[in-house]
């Protein structure tokens, strides 16, 4: 330790005198590079586009879904370096997703039929509009296989809500917004009866089996779902599939396509010919205009029945009330998106090389005039495909799904079977290019390509296969999304990235300028409620509380410990630690464990966490910061001693060290040197223009702070040294040194920002 004082003290000289070493380039040169390492100029472009030096950030962000992980996956645009995941319908032991007490109580939010789901199927996120373009504030996300959504706060880009659809037992088509994110769409995907826990057989399927589209209703201001003003339509057992809202003329609308509308019941055990057969039969499948509006419209007016406690509008009445249409589409179709003017709607066949270019104008003047090929089974009514279509182009085997570019006109089409990404002209319905990516193209991301005004310039490529890509690492790969360059006429790829977390189906780009996340929370907020937690203690304030077998611990964090430094309990008590982090400084996030009791809470500037564990065995436990928050870290920890029952203390006096005199005379030393350092950073710091600079006052806040804790220990260590007790000397002269290094390391983070950002002389 005394050997680290050392170390640390001259380190500290050296950086307050400025004596930061400059790294020296070695000689290498590009052509030198580029031969040892057998690139070409090709490569040597796509790493000039795709590099973002340190320092310097990436222009757009990217919200990944995270597949079977049940989380979502946050990377940037063009470097591609990943920046975080967030745990969504699955613990995420980092953030303390799940092991502390809020954050249990959002998964809990995703309970179904009283049992804890922990993963999830996460298919599509979708971030919030408003007037169709995205706004940056939420982001949402389904999960298909347990039907339930996820809301995300993008100001810290944590969970805050799980809901469960009421009526579904799977759901796809989710999540898609409309213009203004009143809704957050929602489509099953396997029929199934809509009450909860009904056994119908599948030879009812055509009359006992619905699928369904759900929107749900979302307050912006509480950035949470309402479920009580939520509402499904019912529908047929077709398969439902993808969704999306129209904008622009056709706002107010939303779509929705879907396979199987042969409504077949598999059965290859006994002998039935399977699903897939059965299910592609049919030349064509139906895809769902309705419009939410009127149907929100309807529910408002009593017209819908309750399910399951939920607002659901029977077929009947979306038939009679003229809310519900179809339209054929060639079979077995996947994606459905509309065009950033609202004015097509663009399906892809999947099984079919087309992909079919409806026009709202010409479905609108269908249903105005009555003009219907024919009823559904269910008595929908049915516009006739030619009646409806724009275009129909041919671009390859097994399109899925279309995005747009910045361009008017242009769009994106995946070829799953092909393995290419198809660019062609929807207006016009002519191909204009072709690129083969690898392999096996789910679905494809252009920047705020789901918007009314997409950013153009990049485009991602989901690939399902990754094969040959990467270094092997077993039989299940990593997914391999590629970065491709469409700001010219031809497509470039430019960089291939390895995803080692789950499926991500699709994903959602924002110009990284509209994100603005808090760096800090206000002090004592419950990050999962938005609201002041009831556990939260400022410094000095910290204690212990104990009633019968529940003792309540509200502590505190800040550089180096935990306040308190013990806690006693007996065994069998119920124990709550609610910590609040008093730092102020950005990043300066401390951890919190207690060994074996499967608890961990991650505690942001400003947050207050609790966890909540039954101390049913006696011992001692340690529990620790978990974050590497300063020099003195590891130093930041504490007992917790579960004492057995009727223990009676025997020996009261803790061991002692054996400090002399010099001890006491060097540290005191060590605390005039950095005191030091300190003066000569304050006045560099208050030589400019620091107040310019927000995150540059936080820091010199929060350096003060520790400063001030130093107050009234001068007096104290002296006092000790003048009845010669050199442990009390010494370690309350060294404590100081501890604020002081704080502070120092504080003030030279301030300093060194303040010259990397152009601070200016004021005097
Ligand atoms: S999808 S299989 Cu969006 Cu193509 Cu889920
Ligand atoms: Cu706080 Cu480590």
């Amino acid at each position: 330790m005394k050997q680290f004082n050392k170390q640390a003290t001259s380190l500290l000289l050296a950086a307050g005198m400025g004596l930061a070493a400059t790294a020296a380039w070695s000689a290498d040169n590009l052509a030198d590079v580029l031969k040892a390492r057998g690139l070409s100029q090709q490569d040597l472009l796509a790493a000039a586009k795709t590099y973002v030096p340190t320092g310097k950030r990436d222009e757009f962000v990217v919200f990944s879904s995270g597949g079977q992980s049940g989380q979502v996956i946050v990377y940037g645009i063009p470097s591609m370096r990943i920046l975080k995941y967030i745990g969504v319908f699955t613990p995420e032991p980092w953030q303390g997703y799940g092991f502390d007490e809020s954050s249990k109580k959002v998964l809990a939010g995703g309970r179904i039929d009283g049992k804890d789901i922990t993963w999830g199927d996460t298919h599509h996120p979708a971030i919030s509009e408003t007037n169709g373009e995205y706004d940056g504030q939420f982001l949402f996300i389904n999960d298909k296989a347990n039907p339930r959504i996820a809301v995300i706060d993008l100001r810290d880009f944590e969970t805050k809500q799980i809901v469960v659809n009421p009526v579904f037992k799977s759901e796809h088509g989710g999540t898609f917004v409309t213009t203004n994110t009143e809704y957050v769409i929602e489509a099953a995907q396997y029929p199934a009866p809509l009450e909860n826990k009904k056994f119908y057989p599948l030879e009812e399927m055509n009359e006992k089996y619905r699928g369904g589209v759900t929107y749900w209703k979302f307050d912006r201001k509480e950035g949470r779902i309402q479920t009580n003003e939520s509402f499904s339509l019912e529908l047929p057992p077709y398969w439902q599939d993808l969704s999306d809202a129209g904008k622009g003329p056709s706002e107010g609308w939303s779509f929705t396509n879907s396979f199987c509308s042969e409504r077949y019941v598999g059965g290859i055990e006994k002998g039935r010919p399977p699903y897939e057969a059965g299910c592609s039969a049919k030349d064509t499948d139906y895809l769902h205009v309705i419009n939410w509006k009127k149907a929100a419209e309807l529910v408002k007016a009593g017209k819908a029945k309750k399910i399951n406690g939920h607002n659901v509008l029977p077929i009947e009445v979306s038939v009679k009330e003229g809310i519900l249409f179809l339209v054929p589409e060639p079979k077995s179709p996947h994606g459905v998106d509309v065009t950033p003017d609202g004015k097509l709607i663009i399906v892809a066949g999947k099984l079919d090389t087309h992909v079919s270019v409806f026009s709202f104008e010409k479905i609108q003047a269908a249903i105005q005039s009555g003009k219907f090929e024919s009823k559904d089974p269910y008595g929908i009514p049915v516009i006739g495909m030619k009646d409806a279509l724009h275009v129909q182009v041919s671009l390859g085997l097994g399109p899925l799904h279309t995005q747009y570019d910045s361009k008017p006109c242009i769009a994106y089409t995946s070829l799953y079977v092909d393995s290419q990404v198809a660019k062609w002209n929807y207006c016009e319905g002519k191909v204009l290019d072709k690129l083969s990516v690898h392999y096996n193209i789910g679905h494809l991301m252009t920047m705020e390509g789901d918007s009314t005004k997409p950013a153009g310039k990049y485009l991602v490529a989901l690939n399902k296969l990754a094969i040959d890509r990467f270094v092997p690492v077993g039989p299940l790969h990593p997914q391999n999304h590629q970065l491709i360059d469409i700001s010219g006429d031809k497509m470039q790829l430019l960089y291939d990235m390895p995803l080692p977390l789950g499926e991500p189906h699709y994903a959602v780009g924002i110009d990284a300028k509209k994100l603005k996340p808090a760096v800090r929370y206000k002090v004592g907020t419950d990050s999962r409620t938005d609201k002041p937690h009831p556990g939260a203690t400022l410094a000095g304030q910290e204690k212990t509380v104990k009633k019968g077998n529940k003792v309540e611990v509200f502590g505190t964090l800040i550089r180096s410990h935990i306040t308190p430094e013990t806690i006693e309990v007996d065994v069998g008590d119920e124990v709550t630690i609610h910590l609040t982090n008093l730092e102020r400084a950005q990043d300066e996030t401390h951890g919190f464990t207690v060994s074996t009791f499967n608890v961990h809470a991650s505690v942001e500037p400003g947050k207050t966490v609790s966890v909540k564990f039954k101390a049913d065995k006696e011992g001692v436990y340690p529990y620790y910061c978990t974050e590497f928050c300063s020099a003195l870290h590891l130093e930041m920890m504490g007992y917790l001693l579960v004492k057995p029952k009727g223990w009676k203390p025997t020996k009261m006096e803790l061991a002692k060290g054996s400090y002399t005199e010099a001890d006491y005379k060097a540290t005191v030393k060590k605390v005039v040197d950095t005191q030091a350092i300190i003066d000569s950073v304050v006045a560099y710091i208050t030589s400019v223009n620091y107040k310019d600079f927000p995150d540059v006052v936080a820091m010199v806040e929060d350096a003060f702070d520790q400063l001030g804790k130093t107050k009234g220990l001068k007096e104290k260590h002296e006092g000790f040294a003048a009845k010669k007790d050199w442990e009390n000397a010494n370690l309350w002269a060294e404590q100081i040194w501890q604020y002081q290094v704080k502070t120092a390391d504080l003030g030279l983070r301030a300093k060194t920002y303040l010259e990397q950002n152009g601070a200016k002389k004021v005097k």
